[in-house]
């Protein structure tokens, strides 16, 4: 408690004591002229002991309570009682972790799994925790870890002019009073260092920058175009950011609002006028005129105003929307790998079935060409498919969408042209003999795996084949799987798979 309030608090009760003996004294001549009733005299006498009580009691409250709480905020604007997170976002945040939880049960890769277990955990913990999470990020060497030492108001990390002074982040809790949230202060390795351990540390700070509920963005000068990329596309994903021009000290006062302003200006579309500030973290000494040393003090006030005032306002806000932002990136990081593993295990089904459309028309030819998709395009493949991304077809819709398939594929004159695509491949292969027979063999496997990478994108869209419509997805499939090296490899693996065999028949005399 400062020295001033204790000598108000003592002189207050002086004056208040000294008046309570000069009423004590005065009404206890009126309880001595009141004394033929002892009832009104002990009433009088309550009556009096409640004042003095509650006349102390409302001092007291006025000193240490109105008085000091209006002081506190004065030197800490940021301070005001905080209500809880936003329902309906902690809600909604609640409930994209639970869909994310049950996205993650269907991986199949344990390390991913508990890795976006252990994430989903981490999220509601700040959930429930609803700590602030500052992050300090920027080049290497501008400053970051000075910035957090002055606002620490203690040296907490180590500075140093090379860059990658900081290599691991660390995180130190800042409490303020009369704020019901913990802020926590994290700060990160320089980006842009050189070398790999510097790309790794980089790799680490921009995964804290993209955790953080508002982010200080460090620079100690105009904005380089690499700085400039990172901080755009954090902006983008909607972090809530400060830029901190450190150093000022070492700019006249010209220079520094030249830089201001032009900051301001590189930054107008995503980030506000008053989110540029200016501070010195730890200026340099100064040799004065007598030689002494001098030490200025550093700088910050304008960051932790405008930090104050941004916590004040948006601080429940920006809790609540970082936290749905990362459940939702969450999500998303879970639907990805679902995907790729969904994928997989439907390209395995594609590979079983073409080969076996191929062995089938390979023994028995088909007498028109355009049968041949009919052929190729087996109504269990989508059936199959379909199951991985969790749609369950009967036979029947199977049958009824190989069909249609089967009709885009001879309509878009994708037959005809697969034919004459293989041919010619193997033509460079094997003798033009065996050709003859084991072409319209290849091509079913090459229409079935066309048909069939159709039908995942199909599923893959929530059973919709896009804009474009069947015929669309069909002419890309086929402009993928045309492309040289992909023949080459199918060719090799065709010639394997149904001409040798056919040779080999052949040859035994069958
Ligand atoms: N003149 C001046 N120098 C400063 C100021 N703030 C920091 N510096 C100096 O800049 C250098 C780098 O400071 P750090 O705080 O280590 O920078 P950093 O961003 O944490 O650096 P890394 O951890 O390497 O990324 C040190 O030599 C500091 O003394 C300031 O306000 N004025
Ligand atoms: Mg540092």
């Amino acid at each position: 408690m400062p020295l001033s309030r204790i000598v108000t608090l003592i002189a207050g009760l002086i004056v208040i004591l000294g008046l309570s003996l000069w009423l004590i004294d005065s009404l206890t001549r009126l309880y001595w002229q009141l004394s033929y009733s002892p009832l009104l005299g002990n009433l009088l006498l309550l009556l009096l002991i409640v004042l003095i009580g509650a006349l102390i009691a409302a001092f007291v409250y006025y000193v240490l309570v109105i008085q000091g709480g209006e002081q506190n905020s004065r030197r800490n604007p940021r301070i005001r009682p905080q209500v809880k997170v936003p329902e309906a976002k902690s809600e909604a945040a609640s409930s994209t972790l639970q869909a994310v939880r049950q996205q993650v049960s269907q991986i199949q890769d344990e390390v991913a799994r508990q890795a976006l277990l252990s994430k989903s955990r981490e999220i509601e913990a700040n959930l429930a925790r609803g700590e602030i999470q500052v992050v300090v990020f920027g080049t290497g060497s501008a400053g970051k870890t000075s910035l957090v030492n002055a606002v620490m108001g203690r040296m907490v990390g180590k500075v140093d002019a090379p860059m990658g002074t900081t290599t691991a982040g660390e995180t130190y809790c800042l409490r303020l009073k009369g704020l019901e949230r913990k802020i926590l202060i994290t700060d990160t390795p320089g980006i842009l260092e050189a070398g790999v351990a510097g790309t790794e540390r980089e790799q680490l700070a921009r995964e804290l920058a993209t955790e953080a509920d508002l982010l200080l963005f460090v620079v100690d000068n105009d904005l380089r175009r690499s700085e400039y990329e990172p901080l755009r596309a954090l902006a983008e994903i909607g972090k809530r950011s400060l830029i901190v021009l450190n150093k000022t000290d070492l700019y006249t006062d010209e220079d520094k609002e030249v830089i201001l302003a032009r900051l301001r200006q590189r930054v107008k579309g995503f980030i506000a006028i008053h989110d540029v500030v200016a501070i010195a973290a730890n200026p340099q000494a100064v040799q004065l005129e007598s030689g002494d040393i001098f030490q200025p003090e550093a700088d910050i006030l304008p960051l932790l105003r405008r930090m104050a005032a941004v916590l004040r306002a948006e601080g429940e806000d920006l809790v609540a929307d970082n936290i749905l932002l990362q459940s939702m990136r969450l999500g998303e990081e879970a639907r990805k790998l679902i995907d790729a593993q969904r994928r997989r295990q439907a390209d395995k089904i594609v590979e079983r079935f073409q080969w076996i459309g191929a062995g089938v028309v390979s023994v028995t030819p088909l007498p028109v060409v355009d049968l041949l998709a009919t052929a190729a395009v087996n109504a269990q493949m989508v059936v199959e498919i379909g199951r991985i991304y969790g749609c369950e077809l009967n036979m029947e819709r199977g049958r009824e969408l190989a069909l249609s398939l089967a009709k885009t594929l001879a309509s878009l004159g994708i037959v005809k042209g697969a034919l004459q695509l293989l041919s010619t491949a193997l033509q460079l292969n094997v003798g033009t003999f065996i050709i003859g027979r084991a072409i319209q063999g290849v091509t079913a496997a090459y229409l079935t795996r066309i048909a069939g990478k159709s039908f995942i994108e199909y599923f893959r869209h929530d059973q919709d084949w896009g804009d474009g419509g069947m015929t669309e997805v069909v002419q890309r499939q086929f402009q993928l799987n045309r492309r040289d090296e992909f023949v080459k490899a199918f060719i090799q693996e065709a010639i394997a798979r149904v001409v040798k065999p056919l040779r080999d028949k052949s040859e035994s005399g069958d």
